[in-house]
């Protein structure tokens, strides 16, 4: 009798424990629930580090960013090649540009670190970089949309391009 009665009690206290267990799980599904309806505000800036070796690749494909915010984008040239030999740059082209008409266009243009003066298709870039170098560029994201990034340096767009999403 008496062990059943033990029992009794801890059923009840594992039920009990259960039940504040729930309690506790539902709290907190409730406090997620009113997060994900309010918005996160939007964070101003966004730093972006992309790297480029000589191995004629950037490290990122994509890059993601926000209507409005300001753009803080790093390029580093991780190799150890000469700008003359294997130069990047990063160059963000307007919607609509016809990517390998520009990019033939570019290769000409060695007096101006290979941005024609004057190019429409650029929106912003950053300076042509050899190895151990880098450089910073802070703009302001263009509208919503999707963009492509390319190397403008001499047959690099092949192997130096990706996507960038502005949401
Ligand atoms: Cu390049």
């Amino acid at each position: 009798m008496r062990k059943l009665s033990l029992f009794a009690i801890a059923a009840l206290l594992a039920f009990t424990a259960c039940n504040s267990g729930t309690e506790k799980s539902e709290t907190t599904s409730q406090d997620t629930l009113s997060e994900a309806v309010v918005p996160a505000p939007v964070e101003k800036e966004i730093s972006i580090t992309i790297n480029a070796g000589d191995d004629m690749m950037y490290d990122l494909s994509e890059i993601k960013v926000k209507e409005g915010q300001t753009v803080k984008l790093t390029l580093n040239h991780t190799g150890k090649l000469p700008v003359e030999a294997m130069g990047h740059n990063w160059t963000l082209l307007a919607q609509g540009t016809i990517v390998s008409d520009f990019a033939a266009k570019a290769m000409t243009a060695k007096d101006s670190d290979y941005i024609p003066a004057g190019a429409t298709e650029v929106i912003v870039h950053t300076k042509l970089i050899g190895g151990g170098q880098s450089d910073t560029i802070t703009f302001s994201a263009p509208a919503k949309g999707i963009y492509e990034f390319i190397c403008t340096f001499p047959g690099h767009v092949g192997m130096m391009k990706g996507t960038f999403y502005v949401e």
